[in-house]
């Protein structure tokens, strides 16, 4: 998508979607909140309030472990939200889907486990230019543990990844391509499945980190055929400190533990332990219950919203918001990739990010300013940091608005 023209807006029905979300109703001063910071974290719907709520009003009790009602209950809640997980990706079985605290935590584990497993001196893992830092330094570490060296896939100034030298890149050596299937700072989309099947085709496992791509690109693990993806229930409207791993069964069952401990035992000798199957042996020690669960109730209200009509809204957006943005004078958009998601990256003529966002705030507008974890990203594109506004199915054009006045005056104040 090219975001130069303004296209009719799309019917969907936004005011009637902000009702959901109570927190959009805050006020900040004497402003209503403009929340767009949403690829940092996205906000949740009643829904997923009263799910937690619910869940530690009427059935809070430990999973797995008890013979009481409420065990068995709080049980079939937790192994139900992996089932439901587990449609939203597509993944052909529930127990592909791990329960992790996030995107971070989905990296370390494939980088400690498979990694430590699989990688020798002299192996290459491929990354590329746009990584966030939660995509890199866990490679690093195993890299630096294993003797095995990282490689990265070089970008174009408009940040859309440059694939004509991916075969050569692609030798042998490569056991693990490990990429982004949006960029947080600047939104472009990368062709995962192409990137899937070439990598496949020269010998790579691959890793799709999904932090980005899963709340604004439909996601069908099996159809991308990646063996490992990665994402965080609180950017899809779902709790903090939750997320999930999904790993192809195989794959994973040839995987040591990550962390040890309760759960994931099958016995226990103070000689030897022996351990449990998928999901199990990567879920070690009591779990985040309530947040699988929240998680869940996210997943169904969202595919209750319709992820491609979402999607078109946002579009909508961005397409709004780059012609309004892109008006202000001395203003500069970092990220103009063909195929993106509702990112809005920019820079300004002698105004650094963090004055754009301090401004903004006391106008009630939350974006968010500096390196977005992309410090790599950052250099290449030759920028100390950029402001980034970016957009969820529940942000409207009248915000976008409120965002470009605000902009000019920031330009008048800097003159
Ligand atoms: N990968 C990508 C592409 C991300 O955008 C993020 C978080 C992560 C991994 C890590 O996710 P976590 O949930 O484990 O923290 N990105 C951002 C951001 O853009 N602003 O704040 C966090």
């Amino acid at each position: 998508m090219n975001p130069t023209s303004a296209t009719a807006q799309p019917a969907f029905d936004v005011e009637r979607v902000r009702e959901d979300f109570p927190i959009l109703d805050t006020r900040v001063g004497a402003h209503p909140l403009v929340y767009l910071d949403n690829a940092a974290t996205s906000q949740k719907p009643q829904v997923v309030i009263d799910a937690l709520t619910h869940y530690y009003a009427a059935r809070n009790a430990n999973i797995h472990r008890g013979v009481h009602y409420l065990s068995g209950a709080a049980t079939d809640a937790y192994d139900q939200a992996r089932v439901t997980v587990a449609k939203f990706l597509g993944a052909a079985e529930p127990r592909e889907c791990l329960f992790v605290r996030g995107a971070t935590e989905a990296i370390n584990l494939v980088a400690a486990t498979w990694g430590r497993k699989n990688l020798r001196a002299g192996d290459e893992i491929l990354l590329t230019e746009m990584e966030h830092h939660a995509n890199i330094v866990p490679w690093q570490l195993v890299a630096e543990a294993t003797g095995a060296v990282i490689k990265v896939i070089p970008i174009t100034d408009r940040g859309e990844l440059i694939l004509d030298n991916l075969d050569e890149l692609l030798t042998p050596r490569v056991k693990m391509l490990a990429v982004t299937q949006v960029s947080n700072a600047l939104g472009t989309v990368n062709p995962v499945a192409e990137l899937v099947r070439r990598a496949h085709a020269a010998g790579a496992k691959v890793l799709v980190d999904g932090a980005q791509g899963a709340p604004h690109v439909p996601v069908d693990v099996c159809a991308l055929d990646c063996d490992f993806y990665a994402f965080s229930g609180h950017k899809i409207f779902g709790p903090t400190g939750i997320g999930i791993l999904y790993g192809k069964a195989a794959l994973l069952e040839t995987l040591p533990p990550y962390q040890s401990g309760g759960d994931m035992i099958e016995r226990v000798t103070f000689a030897k332990s022996t351990f449990r199957g998928l999901p199990e042996r990567f879920e070690a020690g009591t779990p985040h219950i309530s947040g699988a669960i929240g998680l869940a109730a996210a997943l169904q209200y969202f595919a209750k919203i319709g992820p491609e009509a979402a999607a078109a809204h946002e579009r909508d957006l961005l397409v709004y918001a780059s012609e309004q943005v892109r008006a202000v004078p001395g203003i500069r958009i970092v990220g103009e990739a063909a195929e993106k998601v509702g990112v809005l990256s920019f820079v300004m003529d002698d105004v650094h990010p963090h004055d754009i966002g301090t401004i903004l705030d006391n106008e009630g507008i939350a974006i968010r300013a500096g390196h977005h974890c992309c410090q790599p990203l950052m250099r290449r594109l030759g920028v100390a940091g950029t402001a980034r506004a970016s957009f969820a199915f529940y942000n409207t054009r009248a915000e976008v608005d409120r965002l470009a006045a605000a902009l000019h005056k920031v330009k008048k104040m800097f003159g």
